[in-house]
């Protein structure tokens, strides 16, 4: 008790140093520089139910303007710090979804804080330009410090920056067809039948190809994007999309050490679909000009495949002259605890082109210099991604680096599944499945009903949790996720399941 009394006073004063530092006194005192690492809440607090009265009025309010429906609760982002969320009813929160896994580095910290305050970058924060042709001065440095110093194992020069994981998804399939005409064109340019066509959508200026995708795969909601994602019905339904080839993806059964002949069996199958689809679709005349896939279906239940299974689809890809894309989106940024999932597979040419959004701050994509378009405008729009956030990210890997939240994901996540495969031991007729990858945890409930009935329970004791696939629920912490967030979450959790009825 004394011990809980004394840090609850040392948190309130750590507030108060941030609050006064949030609120924008322009020197940062000595107390606030120290605090950056501590920068959290104790625990979580909660006032009402969730979500409270004015949660409640809120939508009203929003829903009266738009579909509103999805919406969990309103929160106070000023009041939201480290680990915790903050909802309008006062009730604070240990988020393990961080915003569909896109936060970072936790909620108002201080490093970003103080990058906001600088004067130098007021006019990067309030001045959007048209990047593609009106870029500022510091541009290509700032990319180089920034997203170019983590482009991945075989350091691609080449960076694409987009405003969403759709919007990069959608460019580098673009990108791929590009590439893939060109080389079957003999890098000449087109012909004025190419030309004439392709305005009215038609062969051979608008060719056939295709990208290959994965079942339960998702990877965006744009209308390219959409023929590659197959995660839900209620994403798709109602829209056109193409006839593009779908293999089945892995489906391991757990525990693995249980199945490894199985489950080798399975990703065999897998592979072997692939290599069929591409030997069909060819014939089709749908050329599958490239791969896309996530190095854990996210959204489509957190189903994990093997190092080998991607090293081996890896090689399928170039055997067939496909262009191998890794969606990144959701996996990267460090939650695995390396910084891309698909380092794990410990290839040196792992991918021509690799998409990120979430936690990078900003989309884009990566890609060898082979992928370059021939010509401007050719990728483009508007905005191209934004600067103010290539600052953001700049700062953000500064802070990866410097309280090296790469191990420190390796060992809280470590921390998290021993304790998820603990509980799964004690309560498996409502916990199965446990597994992950760094913080990239989940585990499957016995049904839909019980997983979203869990969600609920937790969210009223004070955890933020998010579901996915039909069963699964997933833990997207922050980097700053640590050992003791970990347990405050077990225990909690732990209470739930043995009152659970
Ligand atoms: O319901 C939705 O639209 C959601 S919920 C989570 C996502 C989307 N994730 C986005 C995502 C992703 O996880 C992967 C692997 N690839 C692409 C995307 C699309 O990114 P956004 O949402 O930024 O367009």
């Amino acid at each position: 008790m004394a011990s809980m009394l004394l840090s609850r006073q040392l948190t309130c004063a750590v507030q108060q140093n941030c609050r006064l530092f949030v609120s924008g006194c322009r020197s940062i005192s000595q107390a606030a520089a120290k605090i950056d690492v501590d920068f959290d809440y104790d625990g979580p607090l909660m006032k009402t139910e969730v979500p409270g009265p004015r949660s409640r009025e809120l939508m009203k309010q929003l829903n009266g303007i738009q579909n509103a429906e999805s919406v969990h609760f309103f929160c106070n982002y000023n009041e939201s710090r480290g680990n915790y969320l903050v909802d309008v009813d006062g009730n604070r929160m240990l988020d393990l979804y961080s915003q569909i896994s896109s936060l970072p580095i936790g909620y108002s910290h201080p490093a970003l804080v103080k990058l906001l305050q600088q004067p130098q970058n007021v006019g990067t924060f309030i001045n959007r330009p048209a990047l593609g042709v009106f870029p500022p001065d510091n541009f290509p440095e700032k990319l180089k410090e920034s997203l170019l110093s983590v482009s991945g194992p075989k350091r691609p020069s080449q960076i694409v920056t987009m405003s969403c994981g759709s919007c990069s998804n959608e460019n580098a399939f673009k990108t791929i067809f590009m590439w893939y005409r060109n080389k079957e064109r003999g890098n000449t340019g087109a012909t004025k039948e190419e030309l004439d066509t392709c305005m009215i959508n038609q062969y051979p200026g608008c060719p056939d190809y295709s990208i290959l995708s994965f079942m339960g795969a998702f990877h965006g909601r744009t209308m390219g994007c959409l023929a590659t994602t197959h995660s839900k019905a209620i994403h798709k339904l109602d829209i056109p999309s193409f006839d593009w080839p779908i293999a089945p993806f892995p489906r391991l059964k757990y525990p693995l050490e249980e199945f490894v002949k199985e489950n080798q069996q399975e990703e065999a199958r897998c592979l072997e679909e692939v290599e069929d689809l591409i030997v069909k679709y060819r014939k089709k005349k749908k050329t599958v000009a490239g791969i896309v896939v996530e190095p854990i279906q996210s959204e489509g239940g957190d189903n994990h495949a093997s190092d080998d299974f991607f090293r081996k689809l890896r090689d399928i890809a170039r055997k067939h002259g496909c262009a191998f894309l890794v969606d990144e989106v959701q996996t990267g940024g460090g939650c695995t605890g390396k910084f891309w999932a698909h380092e794990h597979w410990g290839l040196d040419d792992p991918a021509d082109v690799m998409t990120f959004s979430k936690k990078m701050m900003t989309g884009g994509f990566f890609h060898k210099e082979e992928f370059r378009p021939n010509a401007p405008f050719r990728i483009f729009n508007t905005w191209l991604g934004d600067p103010s956030k290539n600052l953001l990210i700049a700062e953000v890997l500064n802070v990866i680096k410097r309280e090296d939240l790469l191990s420190n994901v390796t060992h809280a996540g470590k921390a998290l599944l021993t304790g998820l495969m603990d509980l799964q031991a004690r309560y498996p007729h409502l916990i199965s499945r446990a597994r992950g990858r760094g913080t990239f945890c989940s585990f499957d409930a016995p049904d839909e009903t019980t997983r979203n009935k869990l969600i609920l329970i937790a969210r009223n004791k004070g955890v933020v949790l998010g579901g996915c696939g039909d069963r699964s629920i997933r833990f997207r912490p922050t980097l700053v996720f640590r050992d003791h967030h970990a347990h405050l979450f077990l225990n909690i959790f732990s209470d739930i399941l043995a009152d659970f009825k």
